[in-house]
């Protein structure tokens, strides 16, 4: 009986000390310490910001090409912009990577990337021809660095079949370097980063690659039950039992070439 009349006080205290803290969260019980509501401070405007589409308005109209039934695994990335300031006008200039489809490569392929100059009040023009970006292939993504610390922005582009690197000469006009320089890679480049991993003042190129695709014998749409099926639907093959291909590192020797270092520097 003892026993049951502790449990039956502590209930009591529990249920006393809930309805306490209740009461303190009443509305128009407020304690009597808190600072009345009209003397409160107004909440915070809200912060979050607006966007408008100008993309159109501003000549920025250049189509990602790209294939909508993405039947091969090479299909299914690439795009993506980067921003350059190409002629140091002190205005951001626009590079939007293009891609492509198998059938297109084969043909040739596309311009891997499309430079928009930023000119006055946000208007941009389409400099890709006079800027000597001629470069086709398959673009996938792109990286911008002064790598001959000239002043002038650089860049690299990324693509499935051989990247591109092209030497700012100034007010926005560039020169192919590619082969000059030894960084072609070639493989299933997707993205690129500029940085000094050796801290000898000169930048320095990393290239991350995906999977081993070979163009003209692409592996077909559902064919293998392993890994071209999900779930019993048929789909593209990949990326599971394709090979990998390895990421590359350009050691830039500062004389306009740069050395791929990626297997000396990796401890085995
Ligand atoms: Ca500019
Ligand atoms: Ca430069």
């Amino acid at each position: 009986m003892r026993a049951l009349l502790s449990v039956w006080k502590f209930s009591l205290s529990l249920g006393l000390l809930t309805a306490i803290a209740l009461a303190q969260v009443v509305p128009g019980k407020a304690p009597k310490n808190s600072v009345p509501q009209a003397l409160q401070a107004p909440p915070p405007a809200t912060s979050v910001p607006k966007f408008e589409d100008i993309g159109q308005k501003a000549g920025l109209t250049v189509a990602h090409i790209s294939s909508p039934d993405k039947r091969y695994i090479v299909e299914s990335m690439s795009g993506g912009v980067g921003l350059i300031d190409c002629d140091n006008d002190g205005k951001l200039d626009i590079i939007a990577v293009n891609g492509s489809t198998v059938q297109r490569y084969r043909e040739g392929g596309d311009l891997m990337i499309t430079l928009y100059h930023q000119d006055e009040n946000l208007k941009f023009t389409d400099i890709t021809k006079s800027a000597g970006l001629s470069r086709k292939g398959w673009g996938m993504g792109v990286a911008v660095a002064d790598y001959d610390n000239d002043g002038l922005q650089d860049i690299y582009v990324t693509g499935y079949g051989g990247n591109a690197l092209y030497h700012n000469l100034g007010n926005c006009k560039f020169e192919d370097v590619t082969d000059k320089a030894g960084v072609g890679a070639g493989g299933f480049s997707t993205g690129a980063a500029w940085g000094d991993y050796d801290r000898d003042g000169k930048v320095d190129l990393f290239v991350s690659r995906y999977v081993h695709v070979d163009i003209d014998n692409l592996p077909q749409f559902g064919n293998d039950p392993r890994f071209c099926r999900f779930k019993g639907v048929l789909v593209q093959c990949g990326p599971w039992g394709l090979p990998g291909e390895s990421d590359l590192l350009f050691h830039n020797k500062g004389d306009g070439t740069f050395e791929e270092v990626s297997k000396n520097l990796c401890s085995q």
